[in-house]
């Protein structure tokens, strides 16, 4: 069965291995060459942080930035992908170091603001709708440096400030409860719905679920899918999966929790995800053992593994489930889940 959705992928999902403990395992490889393998697998689009599309952005101009990306997009164009959003790295950069948008120094503040600003630029050459915020330091390290008050009002601000630089760009926000922060100011998908509700055109600031994130808010990434598709706001996911509340794990898709990974993609087929052209975003890292030629198996395998859920939910028997449901037999539907993904009903 072919797959009824449209895949990108982030040229951060290929990587050399190093982590917060230890160096690099793996070769790195070129943007070209991971776009070009991107197409190969069969993925759609890209997604891309600022400094992927530019790396040099803090030493170039505004018109120089433009011109560099006007380069990624013939290498798009030559492989026939698309650029799904652009994401400002905003937690590299020295000026980041206490988040950027919530960060108690006007400097930082500016440096966020013109960092997104560039990104928005990039989105316009690459031709993304989107500009994805990842809030990874917006909140507190120590609780009582910041009020959450300020802090979330700086979020609406500088939101604010996007939506009035460009007319047509989409913010989405990739929430994340914690890591690296302490505390987040906007952990679940909720807490994007009220912030997009805070800003001048809620019409244009929608949500991006990864389903590592939910795991570590202690929360089911279907339910949370399900809440941004009930108010139209799903604009993208970042498939994954994650062991339990510990370190962001960006495991296979599936690997760790396959029932609730089955009810994500039940609850996207179930309403239409991609009919306005959403993409099935993975957000996936290899292991620190894998090896050189291994270097995109994790990526495959959660192709693989999102299609065989697909099927998984071609199958599902709508009409028992219904039966089951009006008999109050919840015990006989979640064996009926569990026989079908066991390869048994
Ligand atoms: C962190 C993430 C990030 C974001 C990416 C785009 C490395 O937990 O999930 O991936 O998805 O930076 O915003
Ligand atoms: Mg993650
Ligand atoms: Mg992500």
């Amino acid at each position: 069965m072919m797959s009824q959705f449209k895949f990108s992928a982030g040229p951060w999902n290929v990587h050399d291995g190093a982590d917060s403990y230890g160096p690099a395992t793996r070769s790195s490889i070129s943007l070209e060459e991971k776009i070009e393998k991107f197409a190969q697998m069969g993925f759609d689009a890209i997604q891309f942080h600022d400094d992927d599309a530019v790396p040099d952005i803090n030493e170039l101009s505004e018109e120089e930035i433009k011109e560099e990306a006007k380069k990624v997009k013939k290498l798009l164009d030559r492989y026939h992908l698309a650029a799904e959003f652009v994401a400002p790295r905003l937690w590299m950069d020295p000026h980041t170091s206490d988040g950027g948008f919530m960060s108690t120094c006007k400097e930082d503040r500016d440096y966020a603001m013109w960092r997104a600003k560039r990104s928005i630029d990039i989105a316009n050459e690459l031709g993304a709708d989107k500009v994805v915020l990842w809030l990874a330091r917006e909140g507190t390290l120590c609780a009582e440096s910041k009020s959450p008050v300020w802090a979330t009002q700086m979020l609406i601000d500088a939101i604010n400030e996007m939506l009035r630089y460009d007319s047509e760009i989409k913010i989405v926000i990739e929430p994340k409860p914690n890591e690296p922060i302490d505390r987040s100011i906007c952990g679940t998908i909720g807490h994007v719905m009220g912030v997009s509700a805070a800003t001048i055109d809620p019409s244009r600031v929608g949500g991006l679920l990864e389903s590592a994130h939910a795991i570590l808010a202690g929360l089911d990434p279907s339910h949370e899918i399900g809440f941004a598709l009930a108010m139209g706001k799903l604009w993208g996911v970042h498939l994954n999966d994650q062991n339990g509340i510990k370190y962001d794990q960006d495991k296979t898709f599936g690997v760790e929790n396959l029932r609730q990974a089955f009810n994500q993609v039940k609850v996207l087929i179930e309403n239409g995800y991609g009919s306005n052209g959403e993409y099935v975003g993975l957000d996936v890292k290899a292991m620190r053992t894998t090896k050189d030629e291994d270097s995109y198996k994790h990526l495959e395998n959660s192709l693989k593994i999102v299609r065989a859920l697909e099927e998984k939910v071609a199958e599902f028997d709508y009409d028992l489930q219904k039966k089951l449901v009006a008999d109050r037999d919840f015990e006989g539907l979640e064996m009926y889940v569990m026989n079908l993904l066991m390869g048994l009903a």
